[in-house]
């Protein structure tokens, strides 16, 4: 699958980083194909994160996407590894890991506010698509 799931959480659009986010995967040649500024309810970021559920920040996981409003997006590349090429954009996710060059490692410094989730494979990548935007699935 060419398309993946992208997201400014509620930190990036607080603090006016949706532009630079976009424009950095713009730079590198991928597209979106859909977007949306929206507030997050609990169920939906449950359902987001639920793959963490068992894991102790998973609450605060929650509060945190619910607190604002996320840009939501579906982003296209020319090949199948549309996913990977953007988490190598993203960063590590812990802050400390990130890379200077990457979105974590240039503009973060908390690991929960990591500015942007992405889908880290195609079955995820499905997934989250068909939950944000089930138009597009
Ligand atoms: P990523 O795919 O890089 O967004 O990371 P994960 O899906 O593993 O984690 C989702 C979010 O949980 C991260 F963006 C930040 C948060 N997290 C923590 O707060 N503490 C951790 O130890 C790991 C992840």
């Amino acid at each position: 699958m060419n398309r993946t799931f992208v997201m400014c959480k509620p930190d990036a659009v607080e603090r006016g980083l949706v532009g630079e986010i976009v424009s950095r995967l713009e730079q590198k040649g991928l597209r979106l194909v859909a977007a949306e500024l929206r507030d997050v309810d609990k169920g939906l970021a449950e359902e987001h994160y639920a793959e963490h559920a068992d894991k102790p920040f998973f609450g605060e996981l929650v509060t945190f996407l619910t607190r604002s409003p996320v840009f939501a997006m579906v982003v296209e590349g020319p090949a199948d590894n549309t996913f990977s090429l953007i988490r190598m954009l993203v960063g590590a996710t812990k802050v400390d890991d990130a890379l200077p060059g990457t979105i974590r490692g240039d503009l973060a410094t908390i690991t929960t506010e990591n500015l942007v989730h992405a889908s880290d494979g195609h079955g995820s990548a499905a997934r989250e698509i068909a939950l944000w935007f089930p138009a597009f699935a």
